[in-house]
């Protein structure tokens, strides 16, 4: 009697629903972004490079453990807001999600690492570059991409060797990634030799720069440095124009996007501006970036903005690890994860080191030219 009623559940449960069987693994990775608001063009960039990972690991079939994986993408909005960001954190705790991917903003990803390392959560951040973030002490943080010692430092130093900018202005939008990629900025223009003439801060929803960029032009800069993300740079560049401020526009990841161009209203010049993205791919690791770009217009219609690879690494890197152990059990398969080495990505190569920030990152350098980002070189 046993065993009928066994065999009519299995039946059951292989017709109920149609997608999950009973003998599947559901696994739910959790996904924040702002996918709304200002920047909603970057949340929904690194929104779709989650939705390509799981589809096509869905696709292609995963076994953990000795189970087919079914894999769940729990989608969700911080608008960039950080009260907003562990209201989501607090969501998909609730939601027993096995893995998150996010969040994309320092402001917000720092303070949802608490939530997820109380829970015990593996959280990789592809695009949060403050080094905050991996510097708490939690075992549950990781990062795919630079941050922004390495950010700053390295524009800093181009600021003043190659550029050869003499009177530097530096301006930020006081969120925790604007203000800090502007410190370590400012830092290394120092430490190179050179010196910033002019600080000026405004924030992540302003449109009018009139009162700073007056102030800015007043010490005559032949370099403008802001930190902070491009929905907000481009009006500052197309308000640059008008006010007659010819000098070279520098920044970080946040403004090293496929939309700059777009936001500024075309009022960049060739090459006026130069921003780095936090990661990159040189010789024969090109390929697999250039084909990821590919295969993601042909999905969504449009070009990557900056991080969707990035994102679709670190769902991958999170999955491997879950394969390996065996185990989607976020406690089973976090220390292998934190032991990730030489995982082969379409953004390079993968390992962790101990603080769960990637080793031996890259950036690369960006500028701008007949409305296309051009790359300048990778560095290291
Ligand atoms: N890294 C630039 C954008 C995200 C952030 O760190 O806030």
């Amino acid at each position: 009697m046993q065993v009928k009623l066994n065999v009519l559940a299995t039946a059951a449960a292989l017709l109920i629903g149609g997608t999950a069987y009973a003998q599947d693994l559901v696994v739910k990775i959790g996904h924040v972004g702002p996918t709304s608001g200002a920047i909603a063009h970057l949340g929904k960039d690194n929104e779709n490079g989650a939705r390509m990972a799981i589809d096509e690991l869905n696709a292609k079939g995963v076994t953990i453990g000795g189970k087919k994986a079914k894999f769940e993408l729990l989608a969700e909005d911080d608008a960039a807001d950080p009260k907003q960001g562990t209201a989501v954190a607090n969501k998909l705790v609730d939601a027993k999600v096995n893995g998150v991917i996010g969040h994309l903003n320092s402001g917000t990803t720092i303070p949802a690492s608490k939530i997820y390392s109380d829970a015990g959560i593996p959280q990789i951040s592809p695009s949060a570059t403050n080094p905050a973030y991996t510097r708490q002490g939690f075992k549950t943080a990781f990062r795919v991409v630079a941050d922004d010692a390495h950010l700053g430092g390295t524009l800093g130093r181009y600021a003043t060797k190659e550029l050869k900018g003499k009177t530097i202005a530096v301006i930020d939008d006081r969120t925790a990634y604007g203000q800090g990629v502007a410190e370590e900025f400012a830092k290394a223009v120092t430490a190179s030799g050179g010196s910033v003439a002019e600080r000026q801060f405004t924030n992540d929803k302003a449109t009018d720069f009139t009162a700073i960029l007056t102030a800015v032009k007043a010490k005559k800069p032949d370099v403008i440095f802001f930190g902070g993300m491009d929905a907000v740079a481009g009006p500052m560049l197309r308000q640059m124009k008008q006010l007659g401020i010819n000098a070279k526009f520098m920044g970080g990841d946040g403004i090293c996007t496929a939309d700059l161009p777009k936001l500024s209203g075309g009022s960049m010049g060739d090459g006026q501006v130069v921003c780095a993205e936090a990661g990159g791919v040189e010789g024969e690791q090109k390929k697999g970036m250039d084909d990821f770009k590919a295969a993601y217009k042909k999905k969504f219609g449009i070009d990557v903005q900056i991080y969707a690879p990035y994102v679709y690494d670190a769902v991958n890197v999170m999955v491997a690890a879950m394969v390996k152990a065996g185990s989607a059990d976020p406690k089973v398969y976090l220390p292998v994860l934190a032991k990730t080495e030489g995982y082969k990505g379409v953004t390079g190569t993968i390992a962790f080191d101990e603080k769960g920030d990637i080793k031996n990152g890259a950036l690369t350098l960006y500028t701008y030219k007949g409305g296309n980002r051009e790359q300048i070189a990778v560095v290291r």
